[in-house]
């Protein structure tokens, strides 16, 4: 694992003096977590990294969320956020941990986000939007503070790779792929969770935890662009 990394304008490495060099010496897979807006590019990220055999990818447990008991939170969460939005934000939470105690096969685990952007970008908008009330923010808050202090801590996890794109360009994207659910999903979301992503990982505002160096990238490029960025990303900083 390279200490450092080529800082170009397209990929840039955050806080590395925090990096480990003993990282990958762990008796635990590496375990990067792959966070961005909704539409950023997270799943072509973990598509680049597919076929190589040292990584393990756990992606969001979207397919739970769709059927709960034969209901599909996450088409009732857009359409009612009061109604169900912390029950939401609780059953992502939950099916995020049970994902992370699964076993990992390989020394490479590469998440689709993580339970901190949970906290930090999505539960902190619907808190401040009002969908989700001061009392089921602090009754979220404190379960997750007691699974952070006990069964998956921050610190599990290695590197963070940020997505950053306008929240223009994720707003198309997310047009484009036509997610059924995300229909009501209005630009001005976006424009928030991505102030809420800067906040936590580019301003690094207080009382928000980055247990790791972050890696920033520009998702907004071409699709080839990107694909040399992911491999100089693997080349420059996974490869010992
Ligand atoms: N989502 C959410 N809260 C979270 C994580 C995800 O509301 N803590 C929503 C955003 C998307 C969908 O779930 O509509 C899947 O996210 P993505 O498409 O960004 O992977
Ligand atoms: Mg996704």
């Amino acid at each position: 694992m390279a200490k450092s990394c080529t800082v170009g304008p397209t990929l840039r490495m955050i806080n590395p003096d925090s990096w480990s060099s003993s990282a990958r010496n762990r008796d635990r897979p590496f375990t990067v977590a792959v966070e961005g807006n909704i539409g950023a590019g997270k799943s072509t990220l973990l598509n680049y990294f597919r076929n190589d055999p040292s990584v393990a990818l756990f992606e969001e447990p979207l397919e739970s969320w769709l059927n709960v008991g034969g209901q599909n939170l996450l088409d009732l969460m857009y359409h009612d956020t009061k109604r169900w939005g912390f029950l939401f934000q609780s059953y992502v939470h939950l099916t995020r941990i049970r994902q992370y105690l699964s076993p990992c096969p390989k020394p490479l685990r590469f998440m689709e986000r993580s339970f901190l952007s949970n906290r930090y970008c999505f539960t902190e908008q619907w808190k401040t939007s009002g969908d989700i009330t001061d009392v089921e923010s602090s009754l979220l808050t404190s379960w997750q503070d007691e699974i952070s202090s006990s069964v998956v801590r921050p610190s599990n996890i290695d590197l963070i790779v940020y997505l950053r794109l306008p929240p223009a360009v994720a707003y198309e994207r997310l047009k484009k792929r036509g997610r059924t659910e995300e229909d009501v999903v209005p630009l001005q979301l976006l424009e928030r969770i991505h102030e809420l992503h800067e906040n936590w990982l580019v301003k690094q505002e207080a009382g928000k935890v980055i247990p790791c160096p972050v890696v920033m990238i520009d998702a907004s490029v071409s699709l080839d662009e990107l694909d040399s960025i992911y491999k100089q990303f693997h080349e420059d900083i996974l490869s010992v």
